[in-house]
């Protein structure tokens, strides 16, 4: 089984991935996580990649997918995407991927959290990149170009909405029904 998580920055996608992961036995592939790592590790993409991520802009579509593919095409097992695909052309180049290893999405999760509760939840977070006005444009960014995939995965048949708010336990628990079924 495949599955997407989507939503908005600070929805809590990287909270539930590590819950469905767990109950699911899927590995878990969160592309902000990443992203960070190569941060952390002062590589070339890491730095490139740091000075759009404090903006609050998204990473380049060829760099992302060049990240993940060999993560999908070596993982054997199903996989928990967190955080991809972000843009229609991620989506795309996603579904072309799956699809020459014979296998595509089965479920797609939409977190659905109000504005002013994200923005809460990530001042409190207090990442790098979790200042008002970086936040602010990532929901922007959100807004303009990963809100079609909600259409995208929908007009598949694929997507599944469930309401982000509540403790991580309630959460989860609309997300296994998702899932089970
Ligand atoms: P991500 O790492 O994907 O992070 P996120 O969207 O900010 O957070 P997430 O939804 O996972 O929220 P979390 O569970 O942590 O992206 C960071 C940046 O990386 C992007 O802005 C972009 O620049 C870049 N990037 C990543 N992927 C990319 C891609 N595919 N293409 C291009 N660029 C890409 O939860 C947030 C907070 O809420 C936490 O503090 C958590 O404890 C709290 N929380 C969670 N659930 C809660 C609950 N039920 N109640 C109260 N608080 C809760």
């Amino acid at each position: 089984m495949h599955v997407i998580i989507l939503g908005a920055p600070g929805a809590g996608k990287g909270t539930q991935s590590e819950e469905i992961v767990k109950h699911f036995d899927l590995k878990h592939l969160s592309t902000g996580d990443m992203l960070r790592a190569e941060i952390e590790a002062g590589s070339e993409l890491g730095l490139a990649a740091k000075t759009v991520m404090d903006k609050g802009e998204l990473v380049s579509d060829k760099i992302i997918l060049g990240m993940v593919e060999s993560q999908i095409r070596n993982s054997g097992k199903g996989m928990l995407f967190d955080g991809f695909p972000r843009t229609t052309v991620q989506a795309e180049g996603l579904d072309k991927l799956l699809k020459s290893l014979d296998s595509g999405i089965d479920h797609v999760v939409l977190l659905d959290v109000d504005n002013e509760e994200i923005v809460e939840r990530m001042l409190a977070r207090g990442r790098d990149d979790d200042n008002e006005e970086t936040i602010r444009n990532r929901l922007e960014v959100f807004n303009n170009q990963t809100a079609p995939l909600v259409e995208y995965y929908r007009d598949q048949d694929k997507l599944s909405t469930v309401v982000g708010s509540g403790s991580v336990e309630e959460i989860f628990a609309r997300v296994q029904k998702v899932l089970a079924s």
